[in-house]
């Protein structure tokens, strides 16, 4: 099996196309995940691209079609570094299966997420090259891996609002955590759209194409779409549901392990929060007995409005079982839902519901 050269403890999904995620351990108390402990969701084989002879095309409704190297992109436009979080849209689906089984979908655990620093051209400098006629609302983005899983099988792409890429944030990253873009991850060039789910940001970039509408390609249309829970899975139409972008606020325990056998006494709670649309984390709450009290988890490291934010806390555990949830608030006031069956849907997207661990205290 390729191991695309992560750690050996990584948690296969799927092995071909590769779908894996870090134990929920690897991505605790670093603000930057390292690239071999960064979750990584492939819809098709890994291309192998030459950097020399990549070219990115921009077009569509744009007054001068460009064609872009590698070279051209690095000299031509002014360089941006960003931390921000990539989080799959499938990140925690596995709370959701627990609620009512999601057949043909990966149980994705807290893992599908990770933090790096990105470095590239602002896509929106790209973009004032080409020249943005009125009537554009849309940028398309597409790759060459074809995913035999879309209907029709087709290669990946997909679209974010001409708005959120013209911010300045989303960036043509060819470095990550300060190396040349590994392969697995986009390799040489890759999109990242910090704050939308990690769908939008297409890896192998080979086109940018600025439309009236969103990509008709199958993973905007129809996939990483948001069903009501009577939809029939496997049965979405192009434009069923609602399209995701900005991810909700929403945190993970990353310390205690579900499950886990404690000594009694104080204990070290520690996890993630992230919300996306730039909304920063505002607090997070711990609790120890279901929900019942809370106390404030202490929050670590502000790199800007696009990364999550660590937190840490001590609570006193009774022995006995005891089962600690959390609850991260984002800076507009918005909060995570309880439960996951608010949350459940068909393909089993965005449960941000709070997290759960049980352990045992003896
Ligand atoms: N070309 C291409 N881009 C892609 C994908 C893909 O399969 N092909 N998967 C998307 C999804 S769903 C996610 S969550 C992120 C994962 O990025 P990573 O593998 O670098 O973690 O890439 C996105 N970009
Ligand atoms: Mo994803």
């Amino acid at each position: 099996m390729e191991r695309w050269g992560k750690r050996d403890d990584m948690i296969v999904h799927e092995a071909d196309p590769y779908n894996a995620e870090p134990p929920r351990g690897a991505l605790a108390g670093a603000m930057l995940t390292p690239v071999d402990s960064f979750y990584s969701r492939n819809h098709g084989p890994v291309p192998q691209l030459d950097p020399r002879t990549w070219r990115l095309q921009v077009g569509g409704l744009v007054e001068r079609e460009l064609q872009l190297s590698l070279a051209d992109l690095r000299t031509g436009f002014p360089e941006r570094t960003l931390t921000a979080t990539l989080q799959c849209a499938g990140n925690r689906r596995a709370g959701l299966i627990a609620v009512r089984d999601i057949p043909g979908e990966d149980p994705w655990g807290p893992g599908a997420i990770s933090t790096a620093e990105w470095t590239g051209a602002r896509l929106a400098d790209v973009l004032r090259g080409a020249g943005i006629p009125g009537g554009a609302a849309h940028v398309a983005f597409e790759a060459p891996d074809v995913s035999p899983a879309a209907d029709p099988p087709q290669a990946y792409g997909g679209s974010i609002p001409l708005d959120a890429a013209l911010t300045g944030d989303v960036l043509l990253a060819w470095a990550m955590n300060g190396q040349p873009l590994p392969r697995l991850h986009g390799g040489p060039v890759r999109v990242v759209v910090p704050g939308f789910i990690g769908a939008r940001s297409v890896k192998w970039v080979q086109r940018v194409t600025v439309a009236a509408r969103p990509s008709a390609n199958y993973f905007q249309a129809t996939a990483y779409r948001l069903l009501p829970p009577d939809a029939g899975p496997g049965r979405a139409a192009p434009g069923d549901g609602l399209s995701l972008g900005p991810t909700p606020v929403n945190a993970a325990i990353l310390h205690p392990d579900d499950g886990a056998v404690l000594g009694p006494g104080p204990a070290e709670i520690t996890g993630y929060a992230h919300a996306g649309g730039g909304r920063g984390i505002a607090r997070v709450d711990v609790s120890a007995d279901g929900g019942r009290t809370w106390c404030q988890a202490r929050l670590g490291e502000e790199a800007g409005p696009w990364a999550w934010r660590l937190w840490r806390c001590v609570i006193d555990l009774p022995s006995g079982p005891a089962e600690i949830t959390a609850r991260a608030w984002d800076t507009a006031a918005e909060v995570q839902p309880a439960s996951a069956a608010e949350r459940w849907n068909p393909k089993g997207y965005v449960n941000n519901s709070w997290p759960r661990v049980r352990v045992q205290v003896r």
